[in-house]
């Protein structure tokens, strides 16, 4: 069986692959109840840390992709990375209605054929966008006065011309992007003025009639904590589904700015996870106002870190995509004046400490992974701060603090967040105040060399979600690794 672009399709196997992925989630062990991990010590180390984010994001059973900007395909350096340290690609645009079908019924493919026939090469899925949107729409169907009946007919062509032709290929869809206002209402766009609200069902209901393989999304901006916008968004997806709309995951964007990470993240993923949905992080970057100093692209390292690991505390969060690796490609500083910096790469496609702290995120080995060999993060300390089981009374964390400089007796400080409580752990001797929990030495584990880790475990009474607080060792802040 082939599709449109003459691909054999394997529908079968790509499903099989989904189905190994949430294996590999359920087996390391996000369903184990708290009762059977509390008395456990933290995992022994991997014999062989994964030395690129594909392969690291894998073993967690998860991807890693980067969106892929057409004009870069020709350059080898740019090619290398995103084949090395991706295992999914997203058309930064050109699978976008302007560029798919710039007039009507006159289909341009080649450009994306070029992207699919690059991911296959390198083993990687291909993530489509975007079926639906009101930007980079052409004029012929934005200003093309079509009543509601040639509107339903044209954005129903788009989308079952584009998904015929990439069946097979295409593992996701962003069938509808941008959808909303700040507020949480509907956007005014052609779409939503012409065909109402009921637009967002009839792309779905469509896009799932043309490849029924595809997983279907939701995607937008400015959703990833709770709030009015994120809360228009549960309501409409949650609606939808009630009605058997066919729709299988939700991409918050993550275009972060730096130090603005919203603290409510992963509690906004994880109730639309309850929904049964996967969720996505979808086009992450971290901006920050430029010039970029060290300080700051250690921050922005933290935080790409805990991003990471935001959505590694939620089963279904099934991917990040990062919106292109190297600020050489960025769309920042051309949107937003005097800011940038916001990618795990350098303007010369050398790492940046957001590298190596993404790749120690997701598991793997800083320092592996490219050409530039990274440096972990510097500073007197780094943090990983794991939870390894939540259930509907209790939350168990793992907290490894490697020093730079030898310690001879430690005491490390964090917040939890209010109400929560330190109920039992191991390697550490526990002490709480209000939400200021220290955890100082066991009489076994004081003296730890320069370079070496410390790690330490807990229980607490509290399985709501929270994100990984900053971790002081002997009064000093630490940097996430
Ligand atoms: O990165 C894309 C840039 O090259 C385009 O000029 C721009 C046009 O709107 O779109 C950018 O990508 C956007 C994505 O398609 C949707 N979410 C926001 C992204 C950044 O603007």
């Amino acid at each position: 069986m082939t599709n449109e672009r003459g691909t054999t399709m394997i529908p079968l196997v790509r499903r099989a692959a989904v189905v190994l992925a949430t294996s590999a989630a359920l087996l390391s062990g996000s369903l184990v109840t708290g009762a059977a991990q509390a008395a456990q010590p933290p995992a022994a180390e991997p014999g062989a840390a994964a030395a690129t984010l594909r392969d690291a994001a894998e073993e967690q059973g998860r991807f890693v992709g980067t969106a892929v900007a057409d004009g870069r395909l020709g350059n080898g350096t740019y090619t290398g990375i995103a084949s090395r340290e991706f295992s999914s690609v997203t058309a930064e645009n050109v699978m976008k209605w302007d560029a798919i079908e710039p007039s009507r019924g006159s289909f341009n493919f080649a450009p994306g054929d070029r992207l699919v026939d690059f991911a296959q090469a390198g083993g990687q899925q291909v993530w489509g966008h975007t079926l639906v949107w009101h930007s980079q729409l052409p004029g012929w169907v934005a200003n093309g006065g079509f009543n509601q009946t040639q509107l339903t007919q044209v954005m129903n062509n788009h989308i079952t011309t584009v998904m015929d032709h990439y069946e097979g290929d295409v593992a996701y869809w962003d069938v509808v992007n941008e959808a909303f206002n700040e507020d949480g209402t509907l956007r005014s766009s052609v779409f939503s003025d012409t065909l109402g609200s009921g637009f967002i069902g009839t792309a779905f209901r469509t896009a799932r009639a043309a490849d029924p393989d595809a997983k279907l999304c939701i995607n937008d901006y400015n959703t990833e904590g709770v709030g009015a916008k994120s809360n228009g968004l549960y309501n409409l997806v949650s609606s939808l589904l009630s009605q058997g709309v066919p729709i299988d995951c939700v991409g918050f964007q993550s275009h972060f700015i730096l130090d603005q990470i919203p603290s409510t993240f992963q509690t906004n993923l994880q109730r639309f996870a309850d929904l049964g949905l996967e969720v996505v992080i979808t086009e992450l970057d971290i901006r920050m106002n430029l010039p970029a100093d060290s300080a700051k692209l250690q921050r922005q390292a933290a935080q790409f870190a805990s991003v990471t690991r935001t959505c590694l505390a939620v089963s279904a969060c099934r991917g990040i995509t990062v919106w292109g690796f190297s600020d050489a490609d960025s769309w920042v500083p051309g949107v937003f004046d005097g800011q940038g910096a916001a990618c795990l790469y350098d303007q010369n496609y050398q790492a940046k400490p957001a590298f190596g702290a993404m790749l120690t995120a997701l598991g793997g080995e800083p320092g592996g992974g490219d050409p530039g060999d990274p440096d972990p993060p510097a500073g007197p300390c780094q943090v990983t701060w794991r939870v390894t089981s939540r259930w509907n009374a209790g939350s168990v964390v793992e907290v490894g603090i490697r020093t730079t400089a030898a310690v001879n007796g430690w005491s490390a400080t964090f917040a939890l967040p209010s109400g929560h409580r330190v109920t039992s752990g191991w390697n550490a001797v526990f002490s709480q105040s209000g939400a200021t929990v220290t955890a100082a030495n066991a009489p076994y584990n004081g003296n730890v060399g320069a370079g070496g880790t410390i790690g330490f475990g807990f229980q607490t009474d509290n399985g709501g979600q929270y994100t990984p607080p900053t971790v002081s060792l002997n009064g000093t802040a630490c940097t996430a690794a």
